[in-house]
């Protein structure tokens, strides 16, 4: 098993949500943010961030891959995700004093594990293949699921799921926020861009996140 990261500085955010919640949005406020006060930020998004990756990403989001099995699907994500850690994470955790990561194992265990089913062998999977990183602080951008789904545009293979699967998905990010409160910060989404980003900045100002922020 890989060794676990040497000297951890960064703190390191994730950022969860159903589908249109303003993901994207939010972190490109949190880096521009981080940027202008010279803070190293480094940003990533699941699955993706690497050359491999990104190759996996392709597959999954893929509408033509309507065959990939439920366990294909969730190894695709682990192997994505075992390939960012290594290659890229494990060494930037040291390095950063921010990294932002677009979804990570939270996703995991809410799409695959709660939605799809794969409950135990999902956990027991994501906790194997996450090399021992875990976030240290994660939003959970909640959102009505279809407003959320509302605003995307081109549906890819995930977001052409059915209604049923994507208030699971709700369901599954609210559970995971109750079992580790701590961590997981329930962001108010249905607001406007900016009300989102007052509550991240409080938010980021009570876990006194804000100095680096
Ligand atoms: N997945 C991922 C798994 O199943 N398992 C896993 O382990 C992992 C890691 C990845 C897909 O893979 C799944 C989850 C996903 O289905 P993704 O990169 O996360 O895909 O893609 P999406 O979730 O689809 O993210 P998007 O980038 O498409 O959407 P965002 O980030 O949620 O939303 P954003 O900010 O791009 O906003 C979408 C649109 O809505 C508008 C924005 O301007 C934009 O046009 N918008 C708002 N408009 C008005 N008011 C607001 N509050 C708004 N917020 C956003």
């Amino acid at each position: 098993m890989a060794e676990k990261v040497k000297e951890k500085k960064a703190v390191f955010i994730t950022v969860e949500g159903l589908e249109g919640c303003g993901k994207s949005s939010v972190i490109k406020f949190l880096e521009d943010y981080a940027k202008k006060e010279g803070i190293k930020t480094q940003v990533y998004r699941e699955p993706g961030s690497t050359k491999i990756g990104e190759e996996i990403r392709k597959i999954l989001l893929d509408k033509k891959e309507m065959a990939l099995s439920a366990y294909a699907e969730l190894l695709l994500y682990l192997a994505a995700r075992a390939q960012l850690i290594e290659e890229r994470l494990k060494e930037d955790l040291s390095r950063f004093d921010i990294i932002i990561c677009d979804r990570f194992y939270d996703s995991t265990l809410v799409y695959q594990g709660y939605a799809l089913g794969l409950g135990g062998i999902a956990e027991k999977s994501v906790e194997l293949f996450s090399l021992g990183i875990k976030p240290d602080l994660t939003l959970f951008l909640d959102v009505d699921v279809e407003v959320g789904l509302k605003r995307i545009k081109r549906k890819d293979r995930i977001e052409s799921r059915p209604l049923s699967f994507h208030k699971k998905l709700r369901q599954g990010f609210l559970k995971l926020s109750r079992r580790e409160p701590s961590r997981i910060k329930v962001v108010d989404a249905s607001g406007s861009l900016s009300d989102i980003y007052s509550q991240v900045k409080e938010i980021l100002a009570k876990e006194k996140i804000s100095k680096c922020i």
